[in-house]
């Protein structure tokens, strides 16, 4: 408490949000400060609008961060998150865990913004979503919050239009959004803004903080673009507020968002970043570095704080958050909950899909109908086993759904069945998305919806994988069940040539951490792979799948195709065990090492066909289970895989011992680049003897 304020019960209404604002403001300037490092400027510029949206806009109760029907707020400029982390701690609100439970403990602590940035404190540099309760996603790569928050609206929209029923809006929550010069900057974002223009997502808003300033300085250096022009070509409402500090203008504009339908808005917002400093206001100094003590002393007198106070929440603060978002929260979800009892009681089973969603869970009956697949050698290709397990899948999750990015009719992506639906502004129940030719920005759109407790796919080429990277990465660092289907995994592009065969991507995502790569051998394999993977609550996968078809395995004679689900299992063995050499593949080589055993074991050579679709999963595995897939003392071993040698040899011991690409493809029929790349019995036998010295 401090005595440098005015009685609290003296105040006006006006004054207490002047004093909100300004407590905002000097936390972000002490907790930078403290750090040594952090991004002061913007918190100072955008406090009057966090405060006006959490105060007096936004449905969202602190007591209970997860209630399915909370407005969603999304700081994309993630270096600001000194807002976040103000915001979160003056309205009180509570952590969760990993259940969803409450726990009695805030999200954010006084005590985590002294220790802004440190080890383990819960406000860190960027927004961490997982790690914070009360952040909706992880930000920090500019452009990704702003794409992420398009699937959250998709959600709203879906979720409404299945489970509202007259009398019951129960899911009718808005996306706000607050986003710099540098998230319009990104590809991202413009994929996104177009995407949702298309969609005419009237349940997001867009705020952009229009402060001319980047960390190389004025924006006129390489951004004069008419940003807002822009939007309106996108089809969005586009609003402008000269005055950051104008409460209610800001509040006015947020209303005008609120009231209309049919088109997503874009409020472009004039601010000042650095607000206050008389040495660093309008300047890319304020952006990144602390103001240091001499200016830190200046600002607080130009806000009328004491000088010398740190980390001061004075009297009349939490309260009057209390009174504001806490008390209309509370009641929001008060409410909510009542109408969701009466909904239980007419609409049990749609109570009950929700309630299962809401904790990532599955309807009973989830796998039957499942594809078998006969054996066959002219075989199923990867994509079109996928295209009728996911078939199956979204019929039997009734909140499954997806699509590709313009590749549906390649990637087998599209839902066919009766009822599932095209996703339009006019058709917000369907389940087929279009993306459009947006990678990026689809990425970041099912991370969205995954944040939404939908199940989620998107798919394309692999080759693309590289264009939503980004995205695929914060699928992982959030723990998201997203799913990435990516068809044309390997050579099988064939003539299209070098620009679309994948060569490091398995590599590259295998790399990430957390992140399930699978690429499954056959149709049976692809669908034990679905199988797994939606089971799945807090790991995102991508799923590599070939073009081409391959031979569907005989199972009475090789192990069942359920050994995916371990990551890698024993398929064909030497007669009795005890082999002298293993074969281990994935994906479209897998038919390939069986036909290189079955030459081996004619000539009476004892070798082992590893079918190993997921190194991650494997890698979970107790190590008992490892050793006997891949028994230590075997030495003689060979991978085989069309894509880049990187990483094999912790398997197979040294990189010699890879069948794999060393450069890029070519373009030619698959057949030739098998024999040019060496995808052929012959040369795996020939690597096997190798390998055994008996060559
Ligand atoms: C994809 C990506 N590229 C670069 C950065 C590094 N970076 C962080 S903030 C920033 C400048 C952002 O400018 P603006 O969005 O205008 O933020 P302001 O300084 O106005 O708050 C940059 C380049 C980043 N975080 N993400
Ligand atoms: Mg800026």
């Amino acid at each position: 408490m401090s005595t440098a304020f005015p009685a609290v019960e003296t105040l006006t209404s006006t004054q207490l949000d002047q004093l909100c604002i300004n407590t905002i403001r000097t936390l972000s300037i002490d907790a930078v400060q403290q750090a040594k490092s952090g991004h002061p400027g913007t918190p100072m510029a955008l406090a009057p609008l966090v405060y006006t949206i959490w105060n007096r806009i936004l449905r969202f109760d602190p007591k209970n961060p997860i209630w399915p029907n909370r407005d969603r707020f999304v700081l994309s400029n993630g270096h600001a998150s000194m807002l976040l982390w103000s915001a979160l701690h003056l309205s009180g609100t509570q952590a969760v865990d990993s259940e969803y439970e409450t726990i009695g403990q805030a999200s954010v602590k006084l005590d985590d913004i002294r220790r802004f940035r440190q080890l383990d404190s819960k406000a860190p540099g960027h927004p961490e979503y997982h790690w914070v309760s009360g952040v909706e996603t992880t930000t920090g790569p500019l452009g990704q919050g702003a794409a992420t928050s398009i699937g959250m609206a998709i959600a709203e929209k879906w979720l409404a239009h299945h489970y509202n029923r007259p009398g019951f809006a129960i899911f009718d929550y808005n996306v706000y959004t607050v986003c710099g010069d540098g998230c319009l900057m990104e590809g991202i974002a413009s994929e996104a803004a177009s995407l949702a223009g298309h969609l005419g997502l009237d349940n997001l808003c867009w705020i952009y903080d229009n402060n001319h300033i980047t960390i190389e300085g004025n924006t006129r250096i390489a951004f004069t673009e008419d940003v807002a022009t822009r939007f309106l070509a996108y089809g969005w409402n586009v609003l402008r507020v000269g005055d950051a500090n104008d409460l209610e203008r800001i509040e006015h504009a947020l209303e005008v968002f609120r009231n209309t339908k049919g088109r997503p808005t874009f409020i472009v917002l004039d601010s000042h970043i650095g607000y206050g400093s008389p040495n660093k206001q309008d300047t890319a100094a304020a952006h990144g570095e602390p103001l240091g003590d001499e200016e830190c002393r200046l600002v607080k007198r130009a806000y009328g704080w004491p000088e010398d106070a740190k980390f001061l929440v004075p009297e009349g603060v939490y309260e009057h958050f209390t009174a504001g978002i806490g008390a209309r929260g509370a009641e929001a979800r008060r409410n909510w909950t009542q109408l969701f009892e009466a909904y239980r009681a007419q609409y049990p089973d749609l109570a009950a899909e929700i309630e299962l969603m809401q904790r990532r869970e599955l309807p009973t009956g989830w796998d039957r109908n499942l594809p078998v697949f006969p054996a066959d050698a002219k075989g199923v290709a990867g994509r079109d086993a996928s295209g009728k397990t996911l078939n199956v899948l979204a019929q039997s999750i009734p909140w499954f759904l997806g699509g590709s990015a313009d590749l549906g009719p390649s990637n087998k992506t599209t839902l066919t069945f009766p009822g599932a639906g095209d996703f339009q502004a006019d058709s917000p129940g369907g389940k087929n998305l279009h993306f459009g030719i947006r990678e990026h920005a689809m990425a970041a759109t099912v991370n969205g919806l995954a944040l939404s407790k939908l199940r989620p796919f998107g798919a394309s080429f692999f080759i693309f994988s590289d264009y939503a990277r980004p995205a695929i990465r914060l699928a992982a660092l959030m723990e998201l069940p997203s799913l990435f289907v990516f068809t044309h995994d390997a050579m099988g592009d064939g003539e299209d040539g070098p620009t679309h065969q994948p060569v490091e991507h398995l590599a590259s995502l295998r790399a990430i951490p957390g992140l399930i790569v699978l690429r499954p051998g056959d149709a049976n394999e692809v669908v034990e792979a679905y199988r797994y993977i939606v089971q799945l609550r807090h790991q995102p996968t991508v799923l590599a799948l070939s073009r081409q078809p391959l031979p569907t395995l005989d199972r009475t004679k090789y192990a069942p195709a359920s050994g995916v689900a371990k990551g890698a299992y024993v398929l064909a063995d030497a007669p009795g065990g005890n082999p002298e050499a293993i074969i281990i593949a994935s994906g479209s080589e897998v038919s390939l090492a069986v036909e290189a055993h079955e030459k081996l074991l004619a000539e009476g050579i004892r070798s082992r066909v590893v079918s190993m679709p997921s190194w991650e999963i494997f890698e979970h595995q107790p190590k008992d289970y490892r050793d006997s897939v891949l028994p230590p003392n075997v030495k003689a071993r060979v991978a085989v895989e069309q894509a880049s040698t990187f990483g094999w040899e912790r398997y197979v011991g040294t990189a010699d011992h890879v069948i794999g690409m060393k450069t890029f493809g070519a373009s030619a029929p698959l057949k030739e680049l098998q024999r040019k790349f060496g995808f052929e019995p012959a040369q795996v036998v020939a690597a096997v003897k190798q390998q055994l010295g008996t060559n």
